[in-house]
């Protein structure tokens, strides 16, 4: 059966990283299904606020976390949201990749001194898709 990535990005914590986050996605639908395909859209309305509507959106990617095979996150642009998630989906059991460009950022503590993230520095985009089919390749419980 196609495997089920969650991918978690930077939204409200900054865009910088959208594009790389699009081609990210463009190579795991290659493996699968992306379930979270909209954190690498260019057309996100960042302006869009309301508590009503982020309660539809925590409801939407916790039920996702639930359902997904495997949590890849790009971490280099620090974000609460994708922290969050991390945080949620270890204690969902999910395998966690988390992604960084270390030349551009120190990625937390609270990240690289749990054992139980699976953490891929990186200083070249082709290290990412190198070590995503690696991560993709294992078998998963
Ligand atoms: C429309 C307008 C503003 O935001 C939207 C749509 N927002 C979101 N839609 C879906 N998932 C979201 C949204 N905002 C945050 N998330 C989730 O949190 C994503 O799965 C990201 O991985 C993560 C980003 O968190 P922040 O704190 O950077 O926003």
């Amino acid at each position: 059966m196609a495997k089920k990535f969650y991918f978690a990005g930077s939204i409200r914590g900054g865009r910088v990283d959208a594009d790389l986050y699009r081609r990210m996605i463009e190579f795991l639908q290659q493996n699968g299904t992306v379930l979270t395909e909209h954190v690498g859209s260019k057309k996100l309305n960042l302006t869009e606020q309301g508590r009503s509507k982020d309660a539809v959106i925590y409801d939407q990617d916790t039920a996702w976390l639930k359902e997904c095979d495997m949590v890849i996150a790009e971490c280099t642009c620090p974000s609460l949201g994708v922290g969050y998630e991390l945080a949620y989906a270890e204690h969902l059991g999910k395998p966690c990749h988390i992604f960084y460009d270390h030349a551009k950022t120190q990625l937390s503590a609270m990240l690289t001194g749990n054992p139980y993230f699976q953490i891929h520095p990186y200083t070249s985009e082709e290290e990412i898709y190198k070590a995503l089919n690696e991560a993709i390749d294992f078998p998963m419980a």
